[in-house]
């Protein structure tokens, strides 16, 4: 089985975090083709950052394709170009987001999110309502650290994140909780053993909903909603998307 993991934002250190954690949980059988746009934001984190982001998902996902991959997962916490990425594609398309939200949903009553800037809480707010989750989550934290700068930051990070994953856990009752974002997926053993709640990263939960899918012989439903995009010229510089 081909899995591809796409960072769709353009920091090869972050795609390489991203990587690893994909490796760490896939199966022995899994291969993961973990790629990055080669244009496009360094890092997401806003609507327009993300509207940008969307149309490098998208190449990679063609790409992705043509390379006989069985699913492809959109590894930032926006899921940016899902349901675009779903229309083209036949195996499975999964986004982070979606996929932490719904393992969370098995595990506890109500889950919180805790991401990075509190610009983009609206963002994680926009997905639980589309996916039909704001009953599941309690609250939106915010640590308020650039996408970027996660890497650096070391146990300091892992601090500034139990702090609100704990004081979600201690005020707002939740269960478990959500990593938004991306870079935090080597984060998740060590918040969990500090705060004492299951911690899901969404790159991990959909490498493993990926690989559930794929081994139940099911895909995207190329009918209707999600079917193949008609058939149309573009121009300009998204040429290569006609047919
Ligand atoms: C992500 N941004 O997962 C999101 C996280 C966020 O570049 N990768 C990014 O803060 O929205």
């Amino acid at each position: 089985m081909k899995i591809q993991v796409i960072n769709p934002n353009t920091n090869l250190a972050m795609t390489t975090r991203i990587r690893r954690a994909a490796e760490a949980v896939a199966r022995p059988g899994t291969q993961i083709l973990t790629c990055c746009p080669d244009d496009g934001p360094a890092s997401i984190e806003g609507h327009f950052d993300e509207a940008i982001a969307a149309v490098g998902v998208l190449e990679e996902v063609r790409r992705g394709i043509a390379e006989g991959c069985d699913a492809h997962i959109i590894a930032c916490f926006g899921d940016p170009g899902l349901l675009a990425a779903r229309e083209l594609a036949r195996g499975p398309v999964i986004g982070i987001a979606e996929a932490a939200f719904h393992v969370a949903s098995l595990l506890c009553m109500r889950f919180a999110v805790v991401t990075t800037l509190s610009r983009t809480r609206i963002i994680a707010e926009h997905l639980l309502r589309n996916y039909g989750m704001t009953g599941h989550c309690t609250s939106v934290r915010c640590v308020d650290v650039p996408v970027l700068g996660l890497e650096d930051m070391g146990d300091e990070l892992i601090e500034l994140i139990a702090r609100q994953a704990i004081d979600a856990r201690d005020h707002d009752g939740a269960g478990a909780i959500v990593l938004g974002c991306g870079g935090m997926a080597d984060l998740p053993a060590k918040l969990s053993e500090r705060v004492g709640l299951p911690v899901i990263d969404g790159v991990a939960a959909a490498v493993k909903l990926a690989e559930a899918l794929c081994e139940l012989g099911l895909g995207t439903s190329k009918h209707g909603d999600l079917a193949y995009p008609l058939a149309k010229p573009f121009t300009g510089r998204f040429k290569h998307f006609g047919n």
